[in-house]
């Protein structure tokens, strides 16, 4: 892991583990001068249940370590944060060892500045574009007129594993945790999209969220990005409402957003008021130049690849994670091995461990995912022929027969890494 943008991870007081942000002064923008205002301010000050002698020095949108659960990590466990502005947050590996990943354990990647009002009174969800009819509804409504249907759907955003290009890429060096599957109740965006009518020059959808962009500029939008009509109409494309069985976390889009399983996080626009169905390929920002885009063809680790030979990222590659037992834990001669596995719109067909450094592979208990677009859950036991050390990797293969490898394939911008997993182990 090379990167200039690696930062010093340091324990908050509540136990968040916050990498403080090590710019330049001169690097930041013009925004993280702007003051915190007084309502900040005094829930700051609550929040550390004393005065802040030096507050008028802290820039705007920059919070101290200790109070990191403050900062929309309020609610979220043991998570890393990245970057606070705009926010960033992952999940250690062995802290996404449920089945089902809890609110409190699902990451956060933030493009721009959420918004401060995600109550969803008044919330309202518009579809307009190459439709019969243009609707516009509230929450309410979207529960009155369509099935609502509760589904396990993996997220993973496409820069996960960034952190191991090498040369480094530049962006969020998001490790293994920016992905999650966590149980989301909504309605199905087909359903939607059918009753507002789909014309036949309909291609494209584009997604409107209400987050700020970075530059608090009005005009501007952090990101809106779309899909392909055929897999906009796939049946656990979700608006969803509703997080584990309670409200949306804030951070996570809370009131509405969109969940598109086994495709870029991104294409799950998050705080969602308005679907835009569009008679060309989407071109908001963060869907054109190369983000969330890679090269068509293989390139070598570094090279510069010409703007126009990169593609738009549909599904996510062939993956997973060992999230039990912890890398660097100590085990026993024998210890339990778990974790999860999933392909983009595919299944996994095998998931093996080996802990002899790849020389001899077994296989596992694989789960078929509870219901299409879920992380398969993984479990074995491994015993030891001796005490030592030991690592375990994890290689799943998926039900088009691609398999994990140990190469990353390196891109420009550090997306889609599917290199194999390893823990490390102090046995016996
Ligand atoms: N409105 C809006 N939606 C968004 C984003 C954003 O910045 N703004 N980030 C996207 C990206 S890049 C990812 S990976 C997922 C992350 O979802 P999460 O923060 O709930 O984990 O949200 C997507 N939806
Ligand atoms: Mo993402």
């Amino acid at each position: 892991m090379a990167s200039s943008n690696t930062l010093k991870p340091a324990v908050a007081p509540d136990g968040v583990k916050y990498q403080e942000a090590a710019e330049p002064e001169a690097a930041l923008g013009p925004g993280r001068r702007r003051f915190l205002r007084t309502a900040g301010l005094a829930s700051l000050g609550a929040a550390a249940g004393m005065a802040i002698p030096f507050h008028h020095n802290l820039p705007h949108g920059f919070f101290p370590a200790a109070m990191a659960s403050s900062n929309g990590l309020a609610g979220k466990d043991g998570l890393t944060l990245l970057n606070d502005r705009p926010l960033n947050a992952e999940t250690p590996p062995e802290l996404l060892d449920d089945p089902i990943t809890p609110t409190a354990r699902h990451f956060i990647r933030n493009n721009g500045i959420a918004p401060d009002d995600t109550s969803p009174e008044g919330w309202t969800l518009s579809i307009d574009g190459f439709v019969d009819s243009v609707l516009e509804m509230s929450i309410g409504d979207l529960k009155e007129r369509f099935e609502v249907v509760t589904l396990a759907l993996t997220l993973e955003c496409g820069g996960n594993g960034r952190a191991f290009f090498d040369p480094p890429a530049s962006g969020n060096q998001w490790t293994y945790g920016a992905v999650a599957c966590s149980e989301w109740t909504g309605v199905r965006l087909r359903d939607v999209l059918q009753a507002a009518g789909l014309q036949d020059r309909a291609v494209y959808t584009a997604h409107y969220g209400a987050d700020g962009h970075l530059s608090g500029d009005p005009g501007k939008l952090p990101i809106s990005r779309g899909l392909p009509i055929a897999k906009a109409l796939t049946d656990n494309v979700l608006i969803a409402f509703a997080m584990n069985g309670a409200d949306l976390h804030p951070m996570n889009g809370a009131p509405l957003r969109l969940v598109v399983p086994g495709w870029p996080g991104s294409c799950s626009q998050k705080w969602l008021r308005r679907i835009e169905l569009r008679d060309q390929v989407h071109d908001g920002p963060k869907m054109t130049g190369t983000s969330y885009r890679v090269p068509e063809y293989p390139v070598a680790p570094g090279d510069t690849v010409p703007k126009e030979d990169f593609r738009i990222i549909e599904r996510m590659p062939v993956k997973s994670l060992i999230t039990f037992p912890a890398n660097g834990a100590a085990s026993g001669v024998a210890t339990d091995v778990r974790g999860h596995a999933w392909s983009g719109d595919r299944t996994i067909d095998s998931l093996e461990i080996s802990y002899d450094f790849g020389a001899r592979w077994q296989a596992t208990e694989l789960d078929p995912p509870i219901n299409e677009g879920a992380w398969q859950n993984w479990r074995t036991t491994v015993s030891f022929p001796v005490p030592g050390y030991y690592e375990i990797w994890a290689r799943a293969t998926d039900s088009a027969g691609e398999m994990q490898r140990f190469a990353i394939d390196w891109n420009p911008k550090g997306y889609l890494n599917n290199r194999m997993h390893r823990v490390g182990l102090r046995a016996g």
